[in-house]
């Protein structure tokens, strides 16, 4: 019997100004995304909503931060609800904007940790969620949890950090749109950032495969974050931050399939999805089918690869 997969909805909306992500975990379940699993072979557990911890008061140096003790909260309960959730099969984490992801993936690598296996991560974002709350300029906490994740400093009204997660562990494909402070970031440590120039001239292939052999190699724990925004607007419009140049859909359907011949995925975030912004739930049904390749869904089957050189 293949692991269960384990969706909880993530409804957090604090990340950002621009409200509407809260109704992502709706749309996904309306999308169908437990059926499309199921079809696979999966079973599916769908698991609810994650509530956030009591609202605590909490502060930082930098006034223009919006909601920080709303996404604190979140964060606490999160990463529990991560941490209880990739003992027990998949989970698939429906979010919800991007700061779901300070919660899920330092609950991921605490278990990583835990079990004595390192944690990679695949970021799939037009951005680079780098900033700290002291770096960032419009105060958008959803911009951010790459940088907590790897253990920067300024996060101090955050839960301490179970087992920060090494750079070299986590690989960028989609980045268009990095702020100095970020580029800065990304520049002093040894991050596998590969920008959308990258992609255009090797394909998207050539950087997910050296990374999955990384992976691989180390006998790694591999979570992807998908961001909407790594897709172009054209063919995913319902998101706050579009950029125009982003990942064609047969780029991420590459992608997605590459990752499921791995074997190597053990958790999956979907965020950014606005459904207030999207047409005919077209954004949500891409981002479902999407994970249906992650899960395999295919033409034809090919054998588990280990991409290795
Ligand atoms: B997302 C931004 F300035 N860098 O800090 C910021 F461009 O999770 C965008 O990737 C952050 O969508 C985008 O506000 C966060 C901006
Ligand atoms: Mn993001
Ligand atoms: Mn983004
Ligand atoms: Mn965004």
């Amino acid at each position: 019997m293949p692991q269960p997969c384990l969706l909880l909805g993530a409804p957090v909306d604090s990340g950002k100004r621009t409200r509407g992500c809260l109704m992502g975990p709706a749309a996904y379940r309306v999308a169908g995304i437990a059926a499309a699993l199921e079809s696979l072979g999966r079973p599916v557990r769908d698991l609810g909503d994650v509530a956030p911890a009591p609202l605590r008061p909490a502060t930082c140096g930098n006034p223009v931060v919006h909601a920080l003790p709303e996404t604190v909260a979140w964060t606490e309960a999160l990463s529990a609800a991560a941490r209880d959730a990739i003992a027990q099969g998949f989970p698939i984490f429906l979010g919800g904007d991007h700061a779901l992801s300070l919660g899920t993936v330092s609950g991921v690598a605490a278990h990583a940790a835990a079990l004595g296996r390192p944690q990679f991560v695949l970021w799939l974002d037009a951005h680079a969620d780098m900033h700290t709350p002291e770096t960032t300029a419009s105060g958008h906490l959803h911009g951010t949890p790459v940088a907590y994740l790897t253990g920067r400093p300024g996060f101090d009204a955050f839960p301490p950090l179970p087992a920060p997660i090494p750079e070299a562990h986590v690989c960028y494909l989609g980045l268009r749109s990095v702020d100095p402070a970020e580029r800065r970031a990304l520049a002093a440590a040894p991050f596998d950032a590969q920008d959308m120039r990258a992609i255009d001239e090797t394909g998207i292939a050539v950087p997910l495969r050296a990374f999955l052999a990384r992976v691989a190699a180390a006998n790694g724990l591999l979570h992807v974050s998908l961001d909407v925004d790594f897709l172009d607007p054209a063919i995913a419009p319902a998101v706050g931050t579009t950029v125009p140049g982003g990942a064609t859909f047969r780029e991420a359907h590459l992608v997605m399939e590459m990752l499921h011949d791995s074997g190597l995925v053990t958790s999956l975030d979907l965020v950014e999805l606005n459904p207030f912004l999207d047409e005919r739930g077209r954004t949500a049904s891409l981002m479902v089918d999407l994970t249906a390749s992650l899960l395999g869904r295919t033409v034809f089957d090919r054998p588990t690869r280990s991409f290795a050189a």
